[in-house]
């Protein structure tokens, strides 16, 4: 978890392929995970006495997907994505953080359990210095087909509880190039060949490993979890969420109530916005993340970084010398991160899926 290059924004476009790290935390014993992370306190497991506002596909009866047919499906597409309120996420630094003097929780005080979420803050935030509404960038860009992101349930042996099930995630390409007949549980995509190992569909750059599903309700990761979020229309930039972690509950045709939560460090985010449109707004949107986040990630002393003055460091750290004094002309200095400098921003987006079919990796 070294540095997370990212906007803010939750529009996820693209999936771009970086390193799967697909770690080896345990996760949903651990207490990482909410398993009911949407926020609800009805998570229903028998789909008779579903009372969400959105009748459960188990049933036979949903408004939205009741008329497919076919056997019960591994294949979705996301059709939307929220940034998650402060209740909706991961105890990401498994810490509750309960007091604005908390200095391991970086004095921003937790959701419930311990959830660490900055990203609607920070978003919000950042929105109003861009004039933009990001939010509703992400959702247009699914609507449009430009944010096409595929999940697919591999190894699901049983759709309530299976102890061994990875989700793998792709990048999708519309086979027929007509968006609005995406979302509706009849779209075909075919899989970018950059989501995948030597156009190899089982070997996704990106998988939540580690997975398991309990009564239906799904729990995958950690992962590296890169994706390309909009500052404004046409301004995208690449992010990686750092140990991300997947939940969901799955239903027959769809699922619902996904969350992805990750760190996501300040630096790459800086990185990321100055090759954009934005990049005159640089240094408010630093000082922006900066007060907004909630993780240590970057340990107090050297980084490795070479520097010759605190201006080729990053913001909060010193330069010094090899004995840790001042850099002087002709020492060999290097960056040095402060005691208790947070530098990172959790967040987490909430997303649905509904079915799809994967045709396969794009032709060449
Ligand atoms: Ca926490
Ligand atoms: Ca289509
Ligand atoms: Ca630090």
């Amino acid at each position: 978890m070294s540095d997370f290059r990212g906007s803010f924004l939750a529009l996820l476009i693209g999936l771009l392929a970086t390193g799967c790290s697909c770690g080896s935390e345990s996760n949903g014993s651990d207490g990482q995970i909410d398993p009911d992370a949407g926020g609800d306190t009805d998570v229903d497991t028998d789909a008779d006495t579903d009372s969400d506002s959105d009748s459960d596909t188990d049933t036979g009866s949903d408004t939205d997907t009741g008329t497919l047919e076919g056997p019960p499906d591994t294949d979705f597409i996301m059709n939307s994505v929220l940034y998650g309120d402060d209740d909706d996420g991961f105890d990401l630094d498994g810490h509750d953080t309960a007091s604005a003097d908390d200095v391991v929780g970086c004095g921003h005080i937790d959701g419930p359990g311990g959830i660490d979420n900055q990203l609607g803050p920070v978003m919000q935030d950042i929105d109003l210095l861009t004039g933009e509404n990001s939010e509703g960038l992400l959702g247009d860009a699914i609507e449009d087909g430009i944010l096409l992101m595929l999940f697919r349930l591999a190894g699901l042996d049983d759709r309530t509880d299976d102890d061994a099930l990875d989700v793998h995630v792709f990048n999708a390409i519309d086979a027929d190039d007509l968006a609005s007949n995406n979302l509706e549980g009849e779209g075909e995509f075919y899989i970018s060949p950059d989501s995948v190992v030597d156009r190899d569909e089982t070997q996704p750059v990106i998988a939540f490993g580690n997975g398991a599903l309990v009564e239906t309700i799904f729990t995958g990761g950690p992962v590296d979890f890169a994706v390309t979020l909009p500052l404004g229309p046409d301004v995208v930039i690449p992010i990686t969420m750092y140990d991300a972690q997947l939940t969901f509950r799955l239903r027959e045709h769809d699922f619902v109530e996904g969350i992805v939560g990750g760190t996501v460090p300040v630096e790459d985010v800086v990185t990321a916005v100055e090759g954009t449109a934005y990049a005159d707004k640089v240094g408010f949107i630093e000082i922006i993340l900066y007060s907004q986040a909630d993780m240590d990630v970057i340990a107090a002393g050297p980084t490795g970084v070479p520097c010759t003055g605190e201006d080729d460091c990053t913001r909060g750290q010193d330069c010094f010398d090899d004995k840790g004094g001042t850099c002087d002309a002709g020492d060999a200095c290097e960056c040095n991160e402060p005691a208790d400098h947070c530098d990172a921003l959790s967040g987490a987006v909430k997303l649905t899926g509904i079915r799809a079919t994967i045709l396969g990796v794009e032709p060449e």
